[in-house]
């Protein structure tokens, strides 16, 4: 075979691993999304181990790292995570991690609520994985940042590297951290975090950027300095981070503990990424991103739990370590922010004093040399580029253009409304020939344009809701069709065919049905 034809079947393999074949398939998906906000269909059936694509540069596959490194202890926070995509994890890392440098995974249950989280994960551990995996079980909700010191209090190994619940490591994805850090134990390191879609759980090379921040307190990417790029080392260099996303790190043990850990006053969720990384490079630490070493996280649109009285913990976390580590600075979240002013935040005292006893740096000592590209408000501030890491500013390749037919009634699928309206439905009506609002482009993204602005998307719906017109993301899962046998119409993340509801109603309504071939699934992308 070809080596393109090889290309397609994969693809093809790929594109289908979300196809719902019957009740419990469907009733599986959108409980997942649900429960998790990702495909949990697509990822029990990918099972606890798969290949991902090496993402690496080319100048990272020639390098070697020491024999000697330093062993480290994973660990690894869940709370009401899938089962499989927490198997994953763990798999991942035994899987493509050295034994001798892996010491130990420590994973913690943040008093989860899910059965399979207890019995099941119980089992599984003693049966498959005995020795190296410690499960340690919260008996209240503490959170992602006291339940990460509660791991690390367990922990032996000398480095720590910390992981979400929903990542896959790459090959050598550890020696390069480890090297780092065995070179300078004042070095904390991130690896450069790739996509796994929430949608299609397609594994995908990421642009390597570096961690910034607004003055709302938000991480963001930024574009890397040329500055930065470029040394000896060239494309393998380590890369100065002002700030780190939060769960991918890893850390000398000793250090991570003379460093003051983490604040903990923060609650379940948010702040704690700032925080470390302000408080590393204040007070005398070093923050890099490896680009050869590369893991994959699930990104989700939203985040689907809350906390337990449903605070606003990011707020509450902010707060703290705007009145610990901003400084002066701190007047430039509250103009954004001015009911936080007067907000409460608990006791930070033993936080100042931490401060203060590691004799750290100023807040503008950071600004003017670590991040000397923060805009601070003023008559003269001007905008920040946003950078979109999903896609570049290329538009994809059109592969066909025209209307989209049905074949049974001779109708085409167009607009409810204008075509122009975000969110709109598309129903069926009279083809008209005239009328370029019709016109649906079908790219090499398999993204279905319409009139060249919309594209038709089934995100956060029910597999059985109809699609609607949304703003083209460009990252694939919900925005993927293709035409396959039978002129049937497939959506890739719903796992289902367009079909129309009752061919012989004027309504022309559409949804997503189980595809059985029947010619009211029947499609045709003609021009
Ligand atoms: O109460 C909780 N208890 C937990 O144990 C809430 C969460 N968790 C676990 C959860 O199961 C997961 O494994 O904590 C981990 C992180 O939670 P996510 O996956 O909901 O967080 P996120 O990926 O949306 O958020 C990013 O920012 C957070 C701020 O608090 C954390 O630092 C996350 O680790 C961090 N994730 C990443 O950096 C991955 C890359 C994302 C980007 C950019
Ligand atoms: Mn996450």
């Amino acid at each position: 075979m070809g080596k393109r034809a090889k290309r397609d079947i994969i693809l093809l393999i790929l594109l289908c691993q979300g196809m719902i074949f019957n009740e419990r398939d469907q009733e599986l998906r959108d409980l997942g999304y649900q429960k998790h906000a990702f495909n949990m269909l697509i990822s029990n059936r990918l099972g606890y181990h798969r290949d991902v694509p090496d993402t690496r540069n080319a100048a990272c596959k020639d390098k070697s790292y020491p024999v000697d490194l330093p062993v480290a202890s994973v660990v690894i926070c869940f709370y009401n995570e899938a089962l499989s995509a927490l198997l994953r994890t763990v798999h991942s890392v035994l899987d493509r991690t050295p034994a001798q440098l892996l010491h130990e995974i420590i994973l913690v249950d943040d008093d989860s609520d899910f059965d399979d989280l207890k019995g099941e994960l119980e089992e599984y551990v003693q049966k498959y994985l005995p020795g190296k995996i410690k499960v340690i079980r919260n008996t209240k909700r503490e959170g992602l940042i006291r339940g990460r010191m509660i791991g690390a209090a367990h922990a032996t190994g000398e480095v720590l590297v910390f992981l979400d619940s929903h990542c896959e490591v790459n090959v050598m994805w550890l020696q390069p951290l480890l090297a780092a850090i065995q070179q300078d134990q004042r070095t904390v390191v991130c690896p450069v975090i790739d996509i796994i879609s929430a949608d299609t759980l397609a594994y995908s090379s990421s642009p390597v950027v570096r961690g910034g921040f607004n003055w709302g307190l938000h991480f963001k990417w930024d574009l890397v300095p040329l500055s930065e790029l470029g040394g000896p080392e060239g494309a393998t260099a380590p890369i100065k981070s002002p700030t780190m996303a939060g769960g991918l790190f890893a850390m000398n043990r000793h250090y991570f503990n003379e460093l003051g850990q983490y604040d903990s006053g923060m609650d379940i969720w948010g702040g704690e990424n700032l925080e470390i990384s302000f408080r590393i490079w204040m007070c005398g630490g070093r923050l890099f991103i490896i680009p050869c070493s590369r893991v994959g996280h699930i990104f989700r649109k939203r985040r689907p739990y809350g906390s337990p009285e449903g605070q606003d913990t990011m707020t509450h976390n902010s707060l703290r370590l705007a009145h610990v580590w901003l400084d002066e600075y701190k007047e430039q979240y509250f103009s954004l922010r001015p009911d936080l002013r007067t907000k409460s935040y608990g006791n930070i005292s033993e936080r100042v004093e931490l401060r203060r006893k590691l004799g750290c740096k100023s807040f503008k000592w950071y600004l003017d040399n670590i991040y000397p590209e923060m805009q601070i408000s003023g008559p003269n501030a001007k905008p920040q580029q946003p950078i979109f890491i999903n896609r570049g500013p290329k538009r994809p390749k059109v592969l066909q253009r025209g209307r989209l037919y049905h074949l049974q009634t001779n109708k085409c699928l167009v607009a409810q409304g204008r075509p122009s309206q975000k969110g709109g439905l598309v129903v069926l009506k009279a083809c008209d020939y005239s009328d370029p609002g019709q016109i649906w482009i079908y790219n090499e993204e398999h993204e279905l344009v319409l009139n060249n602005l919309l594209c038709l998307d089934m995100s956060e719906t029910r597999s059985s809701d109809p699609p609607r017109l949304m703003k083209c993301h460009g990252s694939g899962g919900s925005q993927q069709w293709t035409f396959g046998k039978s002129n049937r119409l497939y959506q890739v993340s719903a796992g289902q065919c367009l079909r129309v509801v009752d061919p012989l109603s004027h309504k022309g309504y559409v949804a997503m049905a189980i595809c059985d071939g029947s010619s009211s699934q029947q499609w045709h992308l003609e021009g």
